[in-house]
């Protein structure tokens, strides 16, 4: 007896259209239009589950990794101008948080941190170069909702930076609370969450604001500059690292106030259970290395000496993780190696010797009232 399965795989279609990187359908100037493509593909009898033989093979699956390795790079969509998270520096090097799971990814498939090939990405430009094809996954301050996942064709493999939406306002403004922002401009960029929940909350509260639209970043923000808005809303983050950027950064301040949930994480695309296993068990590494202590510095030490079966699985000491990802069985000691535990990428990105500097809060482990938690690693 045979089973089938039948996929349903989303394609969104024309670049205009996936501008549907609002955080909803509900923006008006987008309009999404999702083709549903039905393959049938034939699975051997045994049927889908099972750890062993006889388990479904999506089309897809496995496709990224080998496209992956037989370019001899990842490439990793991103931000190039947030500071902390994605910037391309005057040196021409791309540096933050982000950026460092794209290099992350690239040692755990190469041994190399360096095989990453960093693709800038507008907020609006985003989802289609993921449809596309055109990268292999998006680390780009991307936050996680329900449209994305579904008519978007993509999957978020589990979140980096638990943020939320905030306020930057001019200290002598006198703003301080959401209802001060009666009768103000507030700038908005396009193709984001932030647009979409800024119309929300100022419905819900009754508050009547001039919302400001921008498409390109650099405009907003030159916009609330020049005092053409009174606020300028984003991720908290994006605050934080766009207030560095302005030229008296402390004559503004960020209002205590967070009016969403704005889980950011990699995305890839649907139709690839293996590329989502390996880009999901590198952001896991890098929570269980900090959970178990393990660093940079002291992973060939730790690797040597430990008894510790889960650690012993991590490093590739025992069993063969890595080869089930598709992967080295050395895949997690390489993240770790080169790229570092997330406490590391965490410190050297937004860490409190940063200009970008933000506490842990939701980014700390469980262990210490966090929300971070590997599965185990076995
Ligand atoms: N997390 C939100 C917002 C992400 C976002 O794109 N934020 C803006 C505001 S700072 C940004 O990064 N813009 C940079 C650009 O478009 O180049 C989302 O996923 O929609």
């Amino acid at each position: 007896m045979r089973r089938y399965l039948v996929l349903l795989l989303a394609l969104a279609l024309v670049a205009g259209l996936l501008a549907a990187c609002s955080g909803g359908a509900t923006s008006g100037e987008v309009k999404e239009v999702v083709k549903t493509v039905v393959v049938t593909v034939e699975v051997p009898a045994g049927g889908q589950g099972g750890d062993q033989g006889g388990a479904t093979v999506p089309q897809g699956y496995g496709s990224t990794l080998k496209a992956v390795k037989e370019r001899g790079y990842l490439i990793c969509g991103v931000n190039s101008k947030l500071p902390g998270f994605g910037f391309l520096n005057e040196q021409g090097e791309y540096e933050g948080f982000d950026i460092d799971y794209c290099r992350a990814v690239a040692a755990a498939i190469f041994g190399d941190p360096t095989k990453v090939e960093f693709r800038p990405l507008s907020a609006k430009e985003r989802f289609t170069a993921l449809q596309t094809g055109e990268i292999d996954v998006l680390i780009r301050n991307t936050t996680w909702t329900l449209t994305r996942d579904t008519e978007v064709g993509g999957n978020f493999v589990h979140t980096t930076f638990y943020d939320g939406q905030g306020f930057i306002v001019r200290k002598d403004s006198g703003i301080k609370t959401l209802e001060d922002l009666e009768g103000t401009a507030i700038c908005v960029q396009t193709g984001t969450t932030t647009e979409t929940n800024l119309r929300d909350v100022l419905d819900a509260h009754g508050i009547e604001a001039e919302v400001v639209v921008f498409d390109d970043v650099e405009a907003g923000w030159a916009a609330y500059e020049e005092g053409r808005c009174d606020a300028y809303t984003t991720d908290k983050s994006g605050l934080v690292a766009r207030r560095t950027m302005l030229k008296n950064p402390d004559e503004h301040i960020i209002l205590d106030v967070t009016v969403s949930k704005e889980p950011l994480g990699p995305m890839v695309r649907h139709g690839d259970d293996q590329w989502f296993d390996i880009i999901q068990w590198v952001v896991f590494a890098t929570f269980y290395a900090e959970e178990a202590g393990v660093t940079s510095e002291n992973v060939d030490q730790v690797r040597e000496t430990t008894n510790n079966p889960r650690v012993r699985s991590l490093l590739g000491l025992e069993g063969d993780l890595g080869k089930k990802l598709g992967l080295d069985n050395d895949w997690a000691y390489n993240v770790i190696k080169y790229v570092g535990n997330y406490e590391e990428i965490y410190n050297r990105n937004l860490g409190p010797d940063t200009p970008t500097y933000i506490p842990r809060g939701l980014n700390s482990l469980y262990t210490e009232g966090g929300l971070l938690y590997s599965p185990p690693f076995k």
